[in-house]
């Protein structure tokens, strides 16, 4: 890593215009590794701009340096011209040109622009001049720390600066509970607070930020449609367009219900059904010995993670429930 933490070093400081992209549907890393690093270059008085495939999520708008991030979706002319003019390209939290959707991708990929892809996910591709890919990193904010850390910069990071790092970790890793969390990790966290980070007013912004719509529709969800199968440790939600439309749904208004489904104890898979423009949406979470990409990827034109996949289905949700508790069976662990 020190070898590619020194070339990107050496890009950033011959480069006249950097632009910072990362992935479409933008999360708390995504979000974090890209504004912590526009903090830090502006600092080294460099030209830098932020360039995302859509806008940042509610939930992130309090993030400093939010409203200068330009979104291909809404500001396209201007997110055009950032990219066509950039000698230097960030490529944060993805490793595959894809991932920034079709109109941005075929821009990065035309850009004679040196590339840095600074990216924790599985199987990187071949596009960029400078790459850091740590798989087992927790989080993509991490990894920035690291070459921050690296470059012998930590000085430049400050308050701002760190708590975008410390949304990202945060987020990657549901509040510091996944395996991926390492003792380094605690002492990167540890190392933001002590750069005066307030850690509890991100757990606040972050998490605290239900209506009493969202609140309603996820009680309703858990009184009213979980359904537990009997004799295997599966439980399950489904929920229509009308009940969606009863508590006024909002996009991100389901985000993480599935996860309570898996908090139930002894349950070893859940699985949330949502019909949205005539179509299933299905999100699946396992752990243990029970791998739903595969339950996903063969049933539900989806994939994704050994233990986090998601799906897709064109028939009715009903139909789409029955279709699952079918062939769920099939992906019971032999004991
Ligand atoms: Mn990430």
């Amino acid at each position: 890593m020190y070898q590619s933490s020194q070339k990107i070093k050496e890009f950033v400081e011959q480069a006249r215009s950097i632009v910072i992209t990362s992935h479409k549907s933008p999360d708390g890393d995504s979000i974090g590794s890209s504004l912590a690093l526009f903090h830090i270059l502006k600092k080294w008085e460099k030209k830098v701009q932020v360039v995302h495939p859509d806008p940042a999520p509610t939930f992130l708008h309090w993030v400093s340096g939010q409203e200068q991030i330009i979104d291909f979706e809404t500001k396209r002319e201007h997110a055009v011209a950032a990219i066509q003019s950039a000698d230097l390209i960030f490529c944060l939290d993805y490793n595959h040109p894809s991932r920034v959707g079709d109109h941005m991708q075929a821009l990065l990929v035309e850009s004679s622009a040196n590339k840095v892809m600074i990216d924790h996910h599985l199987h990187p591709a071949d596009f960029c001049q400078a790459v850091i890919s740590e798989t087992t990193a927790c989080s993509t904010c991490e990894l920035l720390y690291t070459w921050i850390k690296d470059i012998d910069r930590l000085d430049d990071l400050d308050e701002t600066s760190g708590a975008c790092i410390y949304l990202g970790i945060m987020t990657d890793t549901g509040s510091f509970r996944f395996p991926s969390v390492s003792s380094a990790t605690h002492e990167i966290l540890a190392d933001l607070i002590g750069r005066g980070v307030k850690h509890y007013l991100i757990h606040e912004a972050v998490y605290d930020t239900n209506t009493v719509d969202r609140i309603k529709l996820r009680g309703y969800a858990l009184s009213e449609k979980l359904v537990c199968l009997n004799d295997i440790p599966i439980a399950y939600v489904s929920l229509s367009e009308k009940e969606l439309e009863k508590y006024n749904y909002q996009k991100g208004d389901t985000e993480g219900l599935v996860n309570q489904i898996l908090g139930i104890q002894g349950i070893k898979m859940a699985v949330l059904f949502v019909e949205k423009e005539g179509k299933v949406k299905i999100s699946f979470r396992s752990k243990g010995d029970y791998f739903v990409n595969e339950l996903a990827n063969a049933h539900f034109d989806g994939g994704g993670h050994a233990y986090a996949s998601g799906g897709i289905s064109a028939e009715s949700l009903d139909k789409t429930v029955e279709k699952f508790v079918t062939f769920v069976k099939d992906f019971i662990p032999k004991a």
